[in-house]
């Protein structure tokens, strides 16, 4: 570690921070403005900045001395979406201000809880992706990686959720409009990004040329380690216009057409795009991708070539990581910088190129792998098109040489699909498929769970894993136990102290310890102390959105993700109406003869503008809700909440509140799930299929501790291979059957027998996420649950050897991970 180059005590940290403080107070009061629960957040906002950034400073003086002393690369981790969330918080605790804030605050009546609650989220990214990007920052810091996230700075992230007669609402998330105190502009990192425009030839030389130019300029927020003065950086682009307004037409009083182009340049920064948006829109969603992995790729070379005095080197002193696809244009702009701008060969560049370049894919969802038409390609970045047909070119030169006379493979591998006809040919035109540029360009392609990776090399990546067997990997994610866990969660990181001493906090593996720990009589009664405490704050949080009251000695019952059909919210909802017609059928007892277990099911999370049967599962929701909630034969056995507005900070509330985690996905469809890690580590067992990280979730804490159903990948593949029927399911099952007519018959939608007739017909005929197959599993499952809750000292000591085994699951262990499969000199081979 290169902390003890920094030389600052504790307390010459807080007088720093207490003199920023004071004078941005200053600041405040000089104006005569409230010093209100606002203008503290702000104040305690640039203070810390002001500490990060000189902590900043020295690291990228640290970094750039040790880089060229040893072999270290740095890592570059493009991105379309960082989930950041909240910052103060997570600032205060990394620089051990937490109680001089408090103390600062105590005089002007103000609680910490209140400032910290102000401070909106930055919320962009649209889900797993993103939220696992953000977790990396904060392990790059934590372990000292020389590194940068790099970004787009949206104005609007993520769409603000409203619901309004049961229905979602997309308001803009104006999440900067009081300003944005963390980002430290830069006014010196500026760099040109091209669109449109043609290729021309200038002795010998090809170059890009014409078209418009926009100007991007570097925002940094600085991410703090919490055990060292270690930082990272996420580097955020701002397009602007490089031209000033055009002040003719400003003079003549045309004054919208004077600015024109300086909003068109700044739309690119507008929104963050929600995951299946449009066809409208397209092409303003490839213009942000260039712009992203262009200013990057500039500001990475510039650098480079700071400290190290010219290209040599370039490919192994830097990683250039792809987060998914969306910035899979990186190897072609990196070949274009290399080849026209800096006159390298195609040997050389390449070499390079491929060095520096991995990829990570987060999905196997067929209608979320990126491909763009070449028309759009021609029309806004034609060298890039001229360079990927060159990459094609080569690429299936050597797999004829390898494979002569296979044209059926030719096609499948190819960077292009050819359109109609075509193996994997989508919507009659011909394609760029960014996933096949990106396993081509990349010396390193990995899946985030074993089953994910595993099923990469099966099915979309097959050809290209026999191609390249030795390019495919696996590391499954992780998350970070700071914000998740010592944050979100302080009761129970007390708790973790008391038993097993600090060392967790610092080597999340020490968890471990607790699992003989687990049948404790007087830590289970504590445990189960920290669960009560947080399921009051989250029982209160519920009543303030919705007005609902639901029991705190309920077993609360959770899913949070994204709405998506493969997630199948849509299984849960059928068994609370099949547990709420079980109810009402006899109220004094469940089936198994046992009094009933109070159950609080709470959904929350976002559907795609676009998604017409994701909204409907979200309506289908609050309308189940209505009928159960007010119904007097239930009263506190059963409640479903639907919470609105769904995000990371309303995550950090409903997490340490959870008694059991719902990850319930289609087997073989969640890639790894991050929220399954994050409820474990806070102590709620798992309702799981075996999916994505569950399966090694299971595997670290032992199969037995976890709740699983369901088919199996393989069960799944043979029941589609033999013509599934949903229809057999539901004819099979009277519970299934009452359910699907309660629904049909319009119980829950005031008698409108049509509303949901979609989803029912879906259901019936196709069924493609086998919601019906899995049901009867899911619903013994349930009741499995039941009879551990019933019983609360087995119920605490199995959810105490979960969080004993989830110590691998810290995105630390994750990161180390990639530094020595993926980003390290050794992986060039
Ligand atoms: C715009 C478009 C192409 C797009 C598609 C899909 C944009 C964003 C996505 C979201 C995806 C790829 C995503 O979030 N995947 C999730 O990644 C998590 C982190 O690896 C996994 O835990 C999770 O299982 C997976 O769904």
């Amino acid at each position: 570690s290169t902390s003890s180059s920094i030389p600052r005590s504790q307390a010459a940290l807080q007088k720093a921070f207490q003199a920023a403080l004071a004078r941005e107070m200053a600041q405040a009061q000089a104006q005569q403005l409230p010093l209100d629960a606002q203008a503290v957040l702000r104040a305690a906002a640039l203070a810390c900045r002001d500490v990060l950034a000189a902590r900043w400073a020295q690291v990228q003086m640290a970094d750039a001395a040790r880089r060229l002393g040893q072999g270290v690369r740095r890592v570059h981790y493009l991105s379309m979406e960082f989930l950041m969330g909240r910052a103060l918080h997570n600032a205060l605790s990394a620089l051990g201000l937490r109680d001089c804030l408090e103390q600062a605050l105590a005089p002007l009546g103000l609680a910490l809880g209140d400032v910290l609650e102000r401070e909106p989220d930055a919320a962009l990214g649209n889900g797993g992706l993103g939220r696992l990007a953000a977790c990396f920052l904060d392990s790059f810091a934590e372990l000292g990686l020389p590194s940068f996230g790099y970004g787009l700075r949206y104005e609007y992230g993520m769409f603000a959720q409203g619901i309004a007669d049961g229905r979602q609402i997309e308001r803009p998330d104006d999440w900067m409009r009081a300003g944005n105190p963390w980002e430290v502009v830069r006014p010196e990192l500026r760099y040109l990004v091209r669109f449109g425009g043609r290729v021309v030839v200038e002795g010998g030389q090809r170059r890009w040329v014409g078209g418009e130019e926009v100007e991007a300029l570097a925002f940094d927020f600085i991410v703090p380690a919490h055990h060292s003065a270690r930082v990272s950086t996420l580097r955020q682009w701002q397009a602007r216009s490089v031209n000033p307004i055009a002040f003719d037409a400003f003079c003549r009083g045309e004054h919208a057409q004077a600015n024109q182009h300086r909003v068109a340049a700044e739309a690119l920064n507008w929104v963050l795009y929600p995951d299946d948006s449009t066809e409208a829109g397209q092409m303003l969603r490839l213009k942000q991708e260039a712009l992203l992995v262009s200013a990057s790729l500039q500001d990475l070379i510039a650098r480079h070539l700071r400290e190290a005095g010219g290209l040599q080197g370039l490919g192994r002193a830097n990683a250039i990581h792809l987060n998914d696809t969306h910035p899979a244009l990186a190897p072609a702009e990196l070949m274009r910088l290399l080849l026209d701008e800096h006159g390298l060969g195609w040997e050389e560049a390449w070499n390079l190129t491929r060095q520096a370049v991995s990829y990570t894919n987060h999905t196997l969802m067929p209608e979320a792998l990126e491909t763009w038409p070449l028309r759009m390609f021609e029309a806004l970045l034609p060298r890039h098109l001229e360079i990927i047909y060159e990459i094609n070119h080569r690429f299936l030169e050597g797999v004829r040489r390898q494979h002569p006379g296979d044209d059926a493979l030719l096609r499948r591998v190819s960077l292009i699909d050819e359109g109609p006809g075509d193996f994997h040919s989508r919507g009659g035109e011909r394609r760029v498929r960014m996933a096949a540029l990106a396993v081509v360009a990349s010396h390193r392609v990995n899946g985030v769970a074993q089953l994910h990776s595993d099923l990469c090399v099966q099915t979309i990546f097959a050809d290209y894993a026999r191609l390249f067997p030795d390019r495919f990997h696996n590391v499954t994610n992780g998350v970070t136990p700071r914000r998740w866990l010592a944050q979100a969660n302080p009761a129970l990181s007390s708790l973790l102290d008391e038993t097993l001493g600090e060392g967790w906090r610092t080597d999340l593996s020490e968890l471990k310890k607790l699992a003989k720990k687990a049948g404790q009589l007087k830590l289970q009664k504590a445990f189960q102390q920290v669960k009560r405490a947080n399921k009051e704050k989250l029982a209160a949080r519920i009543r303030m959105e919705t007005g609902l009251v639901v029991s705190p000695d309920s077993l609360f019952d959770v899913q949070i993700k994204r709405i998506h059909e493969y997630k199948r919210q849509l299984l849960n909802i059928l068994h609370v109406i099949a547990r709420y017609q079980a109810i009402v059928a006899n109220p004094a007892a469940a089936p198994d003869g046992m009094p009933w277990v109070p159950r609080t099911v709470v959904i929350a999370g976002k559907a795609a503008s676009a998604y017409q049967m994701a909204k409907l599962i979200i309506q289908l929701a609050h309308d189940v809700g209505r009928v159960v909630n007010s119904d007097p034969r239930v009263g506190d056995k059963l409640k479903l909440v639907f919470l609105p507005n769904y995000g990371v900070s309303l995550a950090e509330t409903i997490i340490p509140a959870a008694d059991l985690s719902e990850q319930i996905s289609t087997a073989g469809t969640e890639a790894s799930g991050t929220g399954n890690m994050k409820f474990a580590m806070n102590g709620a067992l798992t309702i799981g299929t075996w999916d994505g990280a569950n399966i090694e979730m299971a595997e670290h804490m032992g199969v037995d501790e976890m709740f699983v159903f369901g088919l199996r990948t393989e069960g799944v593949a043979k029941i589609k291979a033999l013509g599934y029927d949903p229809r057999l399911y539901i004819e099979e099952s009277r519970a299934l059957k009452a359910v699907m007519d309660a629904i049909g018959d319009g119980s829950f939608s005031g008698g409108d027998a049509n509303r949901y007739r979609a989803l029912l017909d879906n259901l019936q005929q196709r069924d493609g996420y086998l919601l019906m197959a899995d049901f009867a599993d899911y619903c013994a499952t349930q009741a499995r649950v039941d009879e551990l809750f019933r019983d609360p000292a087995g119920w605490s000591q199995r959810a105490i050897k979960n969080v004993a085994g989830m110590g691998w699951f810290s995105s630390d262990r994750t990161i180390a991970e990639y530094v020595e499969r993926v980003w390290s000199v050794e992986s060039l081979g």
